[in-house]
């Protein structure tokens, strides 16, 4: 069975939210965060950097949020999440997942740490201010872009929104967000059955 590895509301949510919507048989392993990093020595055979999520299929290991998400599609094809190769609405979920994980997200996680996770000496209030603005300027045209729209690709629920709404609901958690069609976005699909709820409440 599909070993899913992970802890708490962090990226690996998106994985399970994956494995959810997809209705595979998987298993949730909790790995803890101690001395600085994600689990030990074994965990490191799993992911060589330390850090959540990760994946284990028999012997195949596998990490990168997307990565993981994208190999769950594959593995399991029949749904609508991961638009067939060599599509145009296959490239657009990519550029999408690729947006909210390595534009969007740095951003939110350079805010959130310098305010909360950095020890004091190491937090740099500039850096928050920074990317403050940056996200607010990504977020003015996000709204732009997605206007009335319900889903990022044409009208099929993909990875793009699992990607997109973990990383507004993330920013939602620092700070408001003041787009109203965003908020309405993220909580729409915050309202799906296979949305990890249970790890964002409070
Ligand atoms: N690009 C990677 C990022 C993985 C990552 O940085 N995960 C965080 C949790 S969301 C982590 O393990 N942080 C611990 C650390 O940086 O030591 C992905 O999308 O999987």
């Amino acid at each position: 069975m599909i070993e899913i590895y992970g802890n708490g509301p962090t990226r690996w949510t998106k994985c399970l939210w994956t494995a959810r919507e997809l209705g595979i048989d998987y298993k949730e392993v909790n790995v803890d965060f101690k001395d600085g990093s994600f689990g030990d020595e074994n965990y490191q055979k799993v992911h060589p950097f330390k850090l959540v999520p990760a994946m284990k299929d028999g012997d195949f290991v596998l990490n990168e949020s997307l990565a993981i998400m994208q190999y769950l599609c594959q593995k399991h094809p029949g749904t609508d999440l991961l638009p067939r190769e060599g599509t145009q609405e296959r490239a657009l979920c990519d550029q999408w997942c690729f947006y909210s994980n390595s534009t969007l997200e740095p951003q939110q996680q350079s805010s959130f740490y310098n305010r909360f996770i950095y020890p004091d000496n190491l937090k740099n209030p500039k850096e928050v201010e920074r990317a403050m603005v940056n996200i607010g300027r990504k977020l003015e045209v996000l709204s732009d872009e997605i206007d009335t729209r319900e889903f990022l690709v044409g009208n099929k629920f993909t990875l793009a929104d699992i990607s997109m709404t973990y990383v507004l609901n993330w920013i939602s958690m620092g700070d408001s967000i003041k787009q109203k069609n965003l908020a309405d976005y993220m909580e729409n699909h915050k309202e799906r059955e296979a949305f990890p709820r249970e790890f964002y409440e409070r």
